[in-house]
């Protein structure tokens, strides 16, 4: 018997994530792009603010522009602020995206945290304790790294000024960017600590699908390793260099990547990932042998131990390569994040809710980087998902039922309802 008597406005969850994947659209080449702290993604934060007005939400923006939306807990319920009793609960995600992004990749756990707001406000009732929706600043990283960058200040893992000092990968310093379209707020990050942090989220990965099951009880997220590989070696003339005299910075790439395919393939269990989602050679023209290569490894494994062993094989791999080939090859580390495990609690309280939904659900690991990762630093975190379709994300074609998607924010406002209950 489900715990919720309140109810969810669908109608208005779905047409707001509609409105919100509607900006920033890129007609000709499919999806969305917002990346953080670009003038699309300015206009994604206005549309969040004007919906959180709307809802007569207390709105916040700290000093690296995370924006929180807060309804405030009936005094007479509510306990002490100062202390654990007074803390709020937490819902969030990000609305940053990737280049041609789908519509649901973080905005779907925001807007839903907005719903599970709209529900209290629409039935004229205020929370025992405060209830706070987070939209984290730059949880992408495409554009300034480490990813998860926002709620990874507000966790205390990064400091502000850091932050406002990256420079990313245009050149553009994120601090200026942030005053540039106006959300330089003056919240000290971290100054709202909750009592539990919920992000409901798609999967992005084809677990829930292929079992034909509708929610993910998430009680682990893998690790994540990002660097960043330059290659230096000699440029010369492709028609007339012997192949035994080359130095050539394009192949010591191709020859790392082929390396990463083969080692994670060839490394039991198989878990380990490991991407090179760009790859720059110059000077890049057809009869020159590539003086200069420079790619990115995005290596994750819900294990430590096998992370660190995958990155110790690709450095070793790199420093015979430079011999062999007589190139110079330098990395820098670019995100560094060690798996997460989640709080027990809160999946067990998220495995009840989808149980008294009568929801099919089992526990999993989550592939993808998340800011529950950064919030479970401060207070117990765990995560809800519903099923990818074909498991795509990071693409146009991203999609989620709109049945699966009322689902998901059906059990955050159980678990919600649960975790004020037992306050
Ligand atoms: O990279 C990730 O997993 C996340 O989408 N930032
Ligand atoms: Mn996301
Ligand atoms: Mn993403």
């Amino acid at each position: 018997m489900a715990l919720v008597d309140l109810a969810l406005d669908a109608p208005q969850l779905l047409q707001q994530i509609h409105a919100l994947g509607a900006i920033g659209q890129d007609p000709a080449l499919g999806g969305r792009t917002r990346i953080a702290l670009s003038d699309d993604e300015k206009a994604g934060r206005d549309q969040l603010l004007r919906w959180m007005h709307e809802l007569a939400l207390e709105v916040r923006i700290d000093q690296v522009g995370n924006i929180f939306g807060i309804l405030q807990a009936d005094e007479a319920a509510a306990g002490d602020a100062a202390t654990e009793s007074g803390r709020p609960l937490m819902m969030g995600s990000h609305i940053d995206t990737v280049r041609q992004a789908g519509a649901l990749d973080g905005c779907y756990g925001v807007l839903a945290g907005l719903a599970v707001l709209r529900a209290f406000r629409q039935a004229g009732r205020r929370p025992r304790r405060a209830l706070v929706v987070a939209a984290f600043t730059n949880e992408e990283g495409v554009r300034y790294q480490p990813d998860m960058m926002g709620s990874l200040v507000h966790a205390g893992g990064l400091s502000v000024q850091a932050a406002l000092d990256t420079v990313g990968t245009d050149g553009s310093r994120l601090g200026d960017e942030l005053a540039r379209i106006g959300y330089a707020g003056d919240m000290v990050p971290g100054s709202l600590v909750p009592q539990a942090y919920l992000e409901l989220h798609i999967e992005q990965g084809p677990v829930l699908e292929a079992e034909g099951l509708q929610i993910g009880v998430v009680e682990n997220l893998q690790g994540i390793s990002w660097q960043r590989v330059d290659i230096q070696g000699t440029a010369n003339h492709a028609g007339t260099t012997p192949m035994r005299l080359r130095h050539d910075a394009g192949y010591a790439a191709a020859a790392c990547i082929a390396f990463l395919r083969e080692q994670v393939a060839a490394t039991p269990p198989g878990t380990t990932l490991a991407t090179t989602g760009s790859l720059r050679l110059a000077p890049d023209l057809i009869n020159v042998i590539p003086r200069q290569a420079s790619f990115t490894v995005d290596l994750r494994d819900p294990d430590e131990q096998r992370l660190r062993a995958a990155e110790q094989r690709l450095t070793g791999f790199m420093a015979d390569l430079a011999r062999r080939e007589g190139v110079r090859i330098e990395t820098e580390s670019l995100v560094r994040f060690e798996p997460v495990v989640f709080d027990p609690v809160l999946t067990g309280r998220i495995e009840a809710a989808a149980r008294r939904l009568g929801l099919s659900h089992r526990r999993m690991t989550s592939g993808a980087g998340h800011d529950a990762q950064m919030m479970a630093r401060i207070c117990p975190a765990a995560m809800i998902f519903v099923p990818s379709r074909g498991g795509i994300s990071h693409n146009p074609r991203e999609h989620t039922d709109e049945a699966q998607l009322l689902q998901g924010a059906q059990v955050l406002l159980e678990v919600v309802q649960d975790c004020l209950a037992s306050a």
